[in-house]
């Protein structure tokens, strides 16, 4: 095959044609990839035929086509968002100068470290979603699943470019390492903490991308924000995939609470399991899991390591261009919640030292904003019920708060405590059996629903409810 033909074989806005020795370096890397994708990806589709968006642009409007992909041909690619003209690095040592083209020398051990661990998730999240479509409770989930895979599959392209194409050797040994680590892998664990749980259920699916896919948008802002403009451009189209996640996350989730409160107003009962639904407690203590691993995600309330990224303009802060600071923080405090004997106590440290404290608070805001809608499909129906976020310091594993142990009000009780009530808490053995439970065969046919979830509203792309979403062959 020519090297023209395979630049069109691998989708992407980077003239890729034009570097042969990284062309070649990519072109070696794909079937690995690949090969990849058919031991950890979804589960039994390689025929199907699912209607997908497909990136055909990086322009803002109009960058994706909709559909039917069998999944095996699918085509992923390397898109950078249009460049900034004249941009500049916007906070941090350098603020002011002109940003890299390039990886500045000194700077490369830092960049290459978070370049690898934000790649490290995403194959991570698709083996852990691996075997949700065999319990699909319809075919217009089945595609948003496959929709989410395909895309974080493509994350992982976009990471690996920017490996490839900067890091020379240490770049390729890091993806192919990125095809190595196996999620939950005792011996070759993924990276951080999240990326290591088992996604076993659609609730939890739906946890997942309404949570831990927020911590991608969070992180993720944070990267667009950097010097070195290509992590900036790769990142800055990232997100717009994001959006999706969040939303199949949130209208999942958002569907089985309305089913749940359906069941209980026709029965006039809180004791919906007998008629095969998952009850309010049970979505609460699943949401208080995911809420506090993903917390872990942000790493250490008080960082150096978060310090010298933002100090060298490798990664910023949320919407920092927007923030009305110097951009340096170097006289400036943040204030931070210390575990002290027994209670809290806000402590002001050095905003620098903070930062990893700030981007997860600045997360946990968007967080709630989701549970309040969540809460209003509750009120809708006359349910006297309100879901609730844990206590930041709630079984948290990472950071100042994972010597105490904490209940979800934020009260400091001790392991002994902790251990006995943890299933009023988080999800009991019980709990995840019974939601499995629930999980019986796939629900393939066109229109038709899992008796523990309400049809959304609508369809994808304007397309009906009903839609034929999945072909099988
Ligand atoms: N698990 O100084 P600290 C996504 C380590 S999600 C295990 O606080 P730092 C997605 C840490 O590595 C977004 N280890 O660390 C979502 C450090 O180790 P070393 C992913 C952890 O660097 C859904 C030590 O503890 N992107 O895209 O300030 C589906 C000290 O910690 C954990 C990113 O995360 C943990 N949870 O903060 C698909 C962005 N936390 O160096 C995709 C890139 C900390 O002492 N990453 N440690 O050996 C980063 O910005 C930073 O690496 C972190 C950690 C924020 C993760
Ligand atoms: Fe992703
Ligand atoms: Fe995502």
């Amino acid at each position: 095959m020519s090297a023209i033909n395979y630049a069109d074989k691998i989708p992407n806005n980077v003239n890729l044609s034009e570097d042969r020795k990284l062309q070649r370096a990519l072109e070696s890397w794909q079937p690995h990839y690949i090969d990849w994708w058919r031991e950890m990806g979804p589960e039994g589709t390689s025929t199907s035929e699912v209607y997908l968006r497909t990136a055909i642009s990086a322009e803002p409007d109009g960058w994706a086509q909709f559909g039917h992909v069998k999944m095996e041909d699918y085509r992923w690619g390397i898109f950078l968002a249009p460049p900034e003209k004249d941009r500049k690095v916007n906070f941090g040592a350098h603020k002011g100068e002109a940003a890299w083209q390039d990886v500045p020398g000194e700077y490369r051990s830092m960049l290459r470290r978070l370049i690898t661990v934000q790649g490290d998730t995403e194959p991570a999240s698709v083996e852990q979603q691996r075997l949700l479509g065999q319990c699909c409770p319809s075919l217009y989930d089945l595609r948003n699943l496959f929709q989410v895979n395909v895309e974080e599959g493509r994350h992982l392209w976009a990471m690996v470019y920017l490996l490839h194409a900067y890091f020379g050797r240490d770049g390729r040994e890091e993806a192919e390492e990125m095809l190595s680590r196996r999620s939950g892998d005792a011996d070759k664990p993924r990276i951080l903490g999240a990326f290591n749980e088992k996604t076993a259920d659609w609730l939890a699916f739906f946890m997942f991308t309404f949570i831990t896919d927020r911590d991608g948008k969070y992180q993720l802002c944070a990267l667009a924000e950097s010097g070195f403009d290509p992590l900036s451009r790769s990142c800055r189209f990232m997100l717009t995939e994001e959006a999706h996640h969040m939303f199949v996350g949130e209208s999942g989730v958002g569907r089985i609470i309305e089913r749940a409160c359906q069941v209980m107003t026709e029965n006039r009962t809180e004791d919906v399991r007998k008629f095969g639904v998952i009850d309010l407690p049970t979505i609460q203590r699943y949401l208080n899991f995911h809420y506090s691993v993903t917390s872990d995600l942000y790493g250490a309330e008080v960082s150096t390591n978060a310090a010298t990224s933002y100090n060298m303009g490798l990664k910023g802060r949320f919407e920092e261009t927007k923030i009305g600071d110097d951009h340096q923080l170097e006289h400036t405090s943040y204030s931070v919640l210390h575990p002290v004997g027994g209670g809290f106590q806000s402590v002001e440290v050095p905003a620098l030292n903070a930062l990893n404290e700030r981007l997860r608070l600045d997360w946990a805001e968007d967080v709630a904003k989701g549970v309040e809608r969540w809460n209003k499909i509750i009120a809708k129906h006359g349910i006297d019920f309100r879901l609730a976020l844990p206590h930041l310091a709630f079984n948290r594993a990472i950071g100042h708060f994972s010597d105490i142990a904490v209940d979800p009000q934020g009260k400091v009780i001790s392991t002994e405590e902790f251990a006995r009530r943890r299933d009023e808490w988080l999800p009991s053995q019980a709990d995840l059996a019974y939601v499995l439970s629930l999980m019986g065969g796939a629900v393939h046919k066109p229109g038709q629903f899992a008796n523990w979830i309400a049809p959304p509203p609508r369809g994808i792309n304007n397309q009906a409810v009903d839609f034929e979403y999945v072909r099988f062959a």
